[in-house]
């Protein structure tokens, strides 16, 4: 039986064997990614989070039992093997590994129900059933690798800001973004809801702490399946006060920037993986009538006060690799809580990136009379967001920011072209498990 904790201190990484390596005896495990029979000569690809090895048996050379294990074993199973380095020209990465022993740790059934191999077909519902599989392949590993490193140069990125991270309440009172979209819940003798953003939270806090981010989960009961919604997702959240729209616009487009270049810094065999080109992006800033002018010339439809998906597609096509602030929304298509800005248009704007609206955000109303007056006009009822509200009448100053969706950032990073390949577990109108 393997000593888990002794094999912890020695454990060597399979991505860090090289044939330097070669005669040095190491402890290694993983999964068996693919077997090979060549007569007298068993060879097996082993594969862990950091790369993988051949493994080679020899009838004539390897114990018996460990060459019959190796003839035994079902790919995917989970083995131990401690063995002697090899350097191999015909090898892949130039080194093997002759084991000295061989312990199996957890057999895989047969057969597998979905495809892991590095070729994989299998569609991605059913990847998606089983998830926990599908993680065995390289580029879901990488992908999610990457995802990684977008949440910690998100955090690293906003530190050096000066920016405090906050926890929000995920049920809340009332809607935070709009009536429809809302999951209810039942609160003890109260109705709640699953926190659409956190939109009103972290603006009273901007209001006191300045600079404010999080990575918050949201909730939106859309009923209809496409490629760019998720039922829940996930926000990097960024609330800043003394800040207009044109402030925080600036703070976006060094953060997508800084977390583009520490995925190239770390990434770049991951990247190659999934055949990704990435650059870091260029900044655009357009108001909405100038994209509005040049999609009427393109003939592309777009609405009064939206972009239409087609308008997206069309902004990357001019822009290629670029950030393409779109600014000064009509007011009629932003939210209650996006200042005005006169002539009917707002404080608002979206950010386009790749063709997909990857963030939106503005500054905020933190007038408590004019928020009243929005929230009606909105076809809200101004006593459900009286804490709120209220909020904004003991010194509150100027304040805006931004939402960023996580899977669309890493969807449009990585050129996916359904959201659900960015989400380890989604949750969207016919999935619930795993
Ligand atoms: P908004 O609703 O535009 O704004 O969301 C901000 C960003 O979050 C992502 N996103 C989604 N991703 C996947 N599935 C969904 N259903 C989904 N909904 C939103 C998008 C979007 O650009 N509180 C404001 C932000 C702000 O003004 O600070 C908000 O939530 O990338």
């Amino acid at each position: 039986m393997v000593d888990l904790q002794l094999f912890s201190k020695e454990r060597t990484y399979l991505g860090a064997i090289t044939p330097q390596d070669d005669g040095k005896s190491v402890s290694v495990a993983g999964w068996v990614y693919d077997i090979r029979e060549l007569g007298k000569i068993r060879f097996l690809v082993l594969r862990d989070t950091s790369g993988d090895i051949q493994v080679i048996g020899l009838k004539k050379e390897t114990a018996p039992e460990i060459f019959d294990a190796m003839g035994r074993v079902s790919r995917e199973s989970v083995v131990f093997i401690k063995g002697i380095v090899k350097k191999s020209e015909k090898a892949p990465g130039g080194r093997e590994l002759a084991p000295e022993t061989f312990e199996v740790l957890a057999v895989a059934e047969h057969p597998l129900p979905i495809d892991v191999s590095d070729f994989s077909k299998t569609e991605l519902p059913k990847r998606l059933d089983y998830r926990f599989l599908d993680l065995h392949r390289k580029k879901v590993q990488a992908t999610f690798k990457i995802e990684s490193t977008i949440m910690q140069a998100y955090h690293e990125f906003m530190t050096k800001e000066g920016a405090i991270e906050a926890q929000f309440p995920s049920i809340i009172g009332s809607s935070s973004e709009g009536g429809t979209e809302l999951f209810s819940a039942q609160y003890f003798e109260k109705k709640a809801f699953l926190s659409q953003s956190c939109q009103l939270y972290k603006q009273m806090l901007a209001c006191s702490m300045e600079k404010v981010f999080a990575l918050f989960t949201v909730w939106r009961a859309e009923k209809h399946n496409t490629v760019r919604h998720l039922n829940e997702s996930r926000q990097f959240d960024f609330e800043m006060a003394f800040a207009d729209e044109f402030v925080v616009m600036d703070v976006l487009a060094r953060c997508v920037q800084f977390i583009v270049k520490r995925v190239l810094e770390l990434h770049s065999k991951d990247l190659s993986e999934l055949g990704v080109t990435l650059i870091v992006p260029a900044v655009k800033y357009l108001t909405f009538a100038q994209v509005a002018e040049l999609m009427q010339k393109e003939g592309i439809h777009m609405g009064k006060d939206d972009l239409s998906g087609e308008a997206e597609k069309k902004l990357n096509d001019l822009f290629p690799d670029t950030i393409v602030f779109v600014h000064d929304w009509p007011l009629s298509g932003k939210p209650f809580y996006i200042m005005p800005k006169g002539d009917g248009l707002s404080r608002g704007f979206d950010a386009i990136y790749k063709g997909m609206e990857i963030t939106s955000g503005g500054q905020r109303i933190h007038l408590p009379e004019l928020l009243t007056e929005r929230l009606k006009v909105k076809g809200l009822n101004p006593a459900d967001f009286e804490s709120y509200i209220s909020s904004f009448r003991y010194g509150a100053p100027p304040h805006a920011g931004w939402g960023m969706g996580l899977e669309r950032l890493t969807m449009m990073m990585l050129g996916f072209s359904n959201i659900r390949e960015a989400v380890l577990f989604p949750r969207d109108r016919d999935r619930l498990t795993p």
